[in-house]
């Protein structure tokens, strides 16, 4: 059994596709950031950045296993289950340089961008401005390599998985893929898999009956930093 610390946010949606993908068997624990639930010591002995996703496997017959960070966790899953990831040493490569790419720049630059879009007080333009542009210069850099693929790295693996979530909100976010035909593609053939609608839907009727938060306000940005702080003191 899975632990799955999640809350219905894109970073985590990646470790929701690949459990659904590969049907594992996980049980979520929903978590409120909002509430702080991510600074609860049980949460950060096995997430010491105070952030989701992270899991706890729990195999019957051998040793617990804690893992934070959604690539972590995917490269976790994806050598555990022997899918989704490529064996070839080349495409192993690329693999890495993908999730690297997806962890370094497409995650972290969509997630301020996010920031500024939902939750930072008006006349924050160049700051807005910066993250959107980074934003959709990342989608041109997906957009090049899916030229003549389907997938990033030819078949469906963790790569997409990764990338996946902060493109299908390209909308909300204020970028438009028409620019990005081959991005919009892909992200169509990806949304209409089963288990990725599974993923996405994860506790939809709680959402929707405005039980979960995944919170992410602009004061729980700077209860985040403050956190910190308070623990360097
Ligand atoms: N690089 C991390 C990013 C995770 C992340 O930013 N998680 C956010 C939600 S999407 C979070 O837990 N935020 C809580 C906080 O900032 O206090 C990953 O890919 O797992």
């Amino acid at each position: 059994m899975i632990d799955f610390h999640y809350a219905p946010t894109p970073n985590g949606w990646k470790v929701a596709i690949m459990l659904e993908e590969c049907e594992l068997e996980y049980q979520t624990i929903l978590m409120s950031l909002a509430n702080g639930d991510q600074f609860k010591p049980e949460f950060l002995a096995i997430s010491p950045n105070a952030k989701m996703p992270a899991i706890l496997d729990r195999p019957r017959d051998g040793e617990e296993v804690s893992v934070f960070e959604s690539g972590a966790i995917l490269i976790y899953l994806a050598e555990k289950t022997d899918r989704f990831m490529p064996t070839d040493a080349k495409t192993h490569k690329e693999l890495l340089e993908w999730m690297f790419w997806q962890v370094g720049n497409q995650g972290p630059m969509a997630g301020q961008l996010s920031h500024f879009v939902n939750y930072a007080p008006d006349g924050q333009d160049y700051s807005r401005n910066r993250y959107a542009g980074e934003y959709e210069r990342n989608l041109a850099v997906l957009d090049r390599r899916l030229e003549e693929r389907d997938y990033i790295l030819g078949d469906y693996s963790i790569a997409d998985m990764m990338a996946f979530p902060w493109a299908f909100i390209a909308k909300p976010l204020g970028a438009s893929l028409d620019e990005f035909p081959n991005v919009a593609a892909w992200r169509g053939r990806i949304k209409e898999r089963p288990a990725v609608r599974r993923a996405i839907d994860l506790h939809k009727d709680r959402q929707n009956r405005g039980e979960v938060n995944a919170g992410n306000n602009s004061l729980l940005y700077n209860q985040s930093a403050a956190h910190f702080r308070d623990l360097q003191l």
